[in-house]
């Protein structure tokens, strides 16, 4: 599919997304949100892992874009969120792993679907930030959720209170992302990281995932008891008898994904 505002590749199993707005700095205007959600509508057994990077040197995403925003009335205002925080779920709830290269700033709408991927590496360069309060709005595509999720209410109010922007091995320290790269590094370390995943079973990938999504938002007995229905369920796939077996027999497994 031709896309204005989003560059794909795909490699064996992997597929790596650039958004690429230049002229302002990767900025998500509505067009690029629904090319996003019509992109992740699509994706197909072919990714298996998604890689999500900036399009450019200086930036992952700079946030939703200020100058369409400046217009919103308030019916529109809930629209645009709704808009972004659906978009972003659907990227959440994909049944594979998706990575968040990050590349340059992730501001506002950028941290934020950052956020919305399973793990998040970012250049030595990278700057995270929810300066949505200095704009006259709070972050709005589910900021407010996921970021005391991640990193606990304490730092979260701060950053969003504040506005602050931080650099990339503070966002480490406070457990946003998990590594820092140099930038000529990072989407080797991406793929390197996807590779690794490539060789496990993707059906146990993908009920590992759910399970700790879903079981997040539960209490204790809910939670453990989505684990034992989903371990459960694992018993049912080829891929673990496939896994076994090579384990017991000395051989490398050849999963197939069923
Ligand atoms: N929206 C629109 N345009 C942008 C954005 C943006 N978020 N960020 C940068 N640009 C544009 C600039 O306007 C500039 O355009 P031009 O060349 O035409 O003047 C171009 O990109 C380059 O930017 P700068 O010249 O400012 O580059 P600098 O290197 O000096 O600064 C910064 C880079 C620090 C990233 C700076 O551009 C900046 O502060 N950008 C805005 C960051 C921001 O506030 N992001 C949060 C936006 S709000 C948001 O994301 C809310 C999400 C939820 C929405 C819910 C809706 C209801």
């Amino acid at each position: 599919m031709e896309y204005e505002f989003l560059k794909v590749e795909h490699l064996d199993g992997i597929t790596i997304l650039k958004i690429s707005a230049p002229k302002s700095l990767n900025a998500l205007n509505s067009t690029i949100l629904k090319e996003l959600g019509g992109f992740i509508g699509s994706l197909d057994d072919k990714t298996r892992v998604l890689i999500i990077t900036g399009d450019g040197e200086k930036s992952f995403v700079a946030g939703a874009d200020i100058s369409e925003m400046t217009h919103l009335d308030e019916p529109q205002g809930f629209e645009f969120g709704k808009l972004g925080a659906q978009v972003f779920r659907a990227i959440e709830t994909l049944p594979i792993p998706v990575i968040a290269a990050v590349n340059g700033f992730a501001l506002g709408g950028g941290c934020e679907l950052a956020m919305a991927c399973d793990i998040r590496i970012a250049s030595s360069k990278a700057k995270f930030g929810q300066p949505e309060v200095g704009l006259g709005i709070i972050p709005g595509f589910s900021g407010t959720y996921r970021l005391p999720k991640l990193i606990g209410q304490c730092y979260a109010k701060e950053m969003i209170y504040t506005g602050k922007v931080i650099r990339a091995d503070e966002a480490l320290r406070i457990g946003l992302i998990n590594a820092v790269y140099e930038p000529e590094e990072l989407m080797d370390k991406a793929k390197e990281m996807a590779a690794m995943m490539l060789k496990n079973a993707p059906v146990a990938i993908s009920l590992a995932k759910q399970s700790i999504n879903e079981g997040y938002d539960l209490d204790a007995d809910g939670a453990i008891g989505l684990e034992n229905k989903l371990f459960g369920k694992c018993f049912a796939t080829a891929d673990q008898k496939e896994g076994m077996d090579a384990f017991l027999n000395k051989r490398k497994a050849d999963f197939k994904g069923e």
